[in-house]
């Protein structure tokens, strides 16, 4: 630690504590499931970066693209002049994205940023005001999207103002809504949207298809089908939030796939661009065009070298079969994972999909909405027991009580396996 510790000095006189970090190493190297940090230690990356490096950490491919790229040019501005990565990204997102429709897509910085951009366009194309979101969303951190994010700690505490014309309906979250039908908890929510905002003045609905910050809420089936077919009748766009959830990560291309959903819109970043920071906006032609030449754009968006990292990423999905691999993550995960939760009942529930995992830890009793009382203490606890045995893990949950497994979906199954070890152990 002596290196990390000095370190860590220097960045108490120099960093913003606003910004805060997991663990206290600096690392100095990473690649396809590990990270090393300033003092040689190794670590176990079950987090990926947030869901960013599926294709490993300094990915090979990625690494050349973007070696090649940078002799090349670092910048232009796609606005000012033009070149050909961004219209090849823009291809593979239309491509990729679920439905067979024409679609266009813009290119931003980060999931915030692409968000933001998916509400203006939809109220733009719409001419309507309101966009709903849920309970447990978590869309970024910008003004906009702090209205759009449910937990006020840390995310919006004293930060407000908040933006106009948000509204939250409830999620199904089968654990604590008393285990709802999907259609019931879209009904539930639906009748929330009619009475209190009115359909005709919405412009979205925005949804994480499985929520990721919020506690990989994963709703009943039947929950988004029935929100996109109230959206279709009513004339609300249904965006889809899969900035956590694409590219591979849930062993589809897209999450909305697995319930056969086809959203108008789609936001993706995090896993596009192996760890370039990259962001798409991609949706129906029709909405799309709806907006005026110079109405989107920003000085970095789709910059030339996150833009050859995301081309070398895609390939290196389609090559090795990523979502295939995570996929297979999950069934050695879950497996195990259910082990565990055998002989602790402090594990309320495994869920998830593919490469993205969690458990819920609570405590005997209920809390105020009926709901197992979750337990925050226990959690930070077994993530900090991890932490020192050298697995990387995060946790997310309105409540703090979720324990969450990301790992890059090119992590090879002796290490898969050596931190499930380490995880049992920290519990234990
Ligand atoms: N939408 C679904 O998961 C980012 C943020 C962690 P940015 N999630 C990790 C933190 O504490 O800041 C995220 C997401 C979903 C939007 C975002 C925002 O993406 O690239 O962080 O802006």
């Amino acid at each position: 630690m002596a290196q990390s510790q000095d370190l860590h000095q220097r960045r108490l006189a120099a960093v913003a504590p606003g910004v805060s970090s997991i663990i206290s190493s600096y690392v100095d190297h990473a690649s396809g499931g590990t990270l090393s940090d300033v003092d040689g230690r190794e670590w176990i990356d079950f987090g990926s970066g947030i869901a960013v490096t599926s294709v490993g950490n300094a990915a090979p491919r990625v690494v050349q693209a973007v070696q090649e790229q940078v002799a090349r040019f670092t910048h232009t501005c796609f606005m000012v002049a033009p070149y050909e990565s961004y219209v090849a990204v823009c291809e593979q997102l239309n491509a990729l994205t679920p439905g067979e429709h024409a679609k266009r897509s813009a290119l931003f910085n980060s999931g915030a940023e692409a968000v933001e951009n998916a509400v203006k366009i939809a109220r733009h194309a719409t001419g309507r005001p309101a966009i709903v979101v849920f309970d447990h969303a978590y869309h970024g951190r910008t003004n906009l999207t702090m209205a759009l994010t449910a937990k006020s700690m840390p995310y919006k505490h004293r930060f407000g103002p908040f933006a106009g014309e948000i509204y939250r309906v409830p999620m199904s979250y089968p654990l604590r809504d008393g285990g709802l039908s999907g259609q019931a908890a879209a009904a539930r929510a639906l009748d929330q949207i009619e009475k209190q905002v009115g359909a005709a003045n919405v412009a979205a609905l925005l949804i994480e298809p499985i929520q990721g910050e919020g506690g990989f809420v994963v709703p009943a089936p039947g929950f988004l089908p029935a929100l996109a077919s109230w959206c279709t009748a009513n004339g609300v766009l249904f965006v889809a939030d899969e900035i956590q959830t694409g590219f591979c990560r849930t062993g589809s291309w897209f999450a909305s796939e697995h319930e056969g959903v086809v959203p108008d819109l789609v936001t993706t970043a995090k896993g596009i661009a192996g760890g370039l920071p990259l962001a798409g906006v991609t949706g129906r032609a029709e909405v799309m065009d709806a907006i005026h030449p110079g109405g989107l754009g920003g000085t970095y968006g789709g910059n030339p070298v996150a833009c050859a990292a995301a081309l070398a990423s895609i390939a290196t999905m389609r090559e090795l079969d990523l979502a295939a691999a995570a996929r297979r993550i999950e069934s050695i995960m879950v497996p195990r994972l259910r082990e565990l939760e055998d002989d602790h009942p402090e594990i309320a529930e495994v869920r998830g999909r593919g490469a993205m995992i969690a458990m819920e830890i609570v405590s005997p009793g209920r809390d105020g909405a009926g709901g197992p009382a979750p337990d925050p203490d226990r959690t930070k606890a077994v993530a900090a027991a991890c932490h020192a045995a050298g697995l990387l893990v995060l946790t997310c949950g309105t409540y703090g009580n979720v324990l969450r497994f990301l790992p890059p979906l090119v992590m090879d199954d002796a290490t898969l396996h050596k931190g499930l070890d380490i995880l049992a152990a920290a519990f234990a």
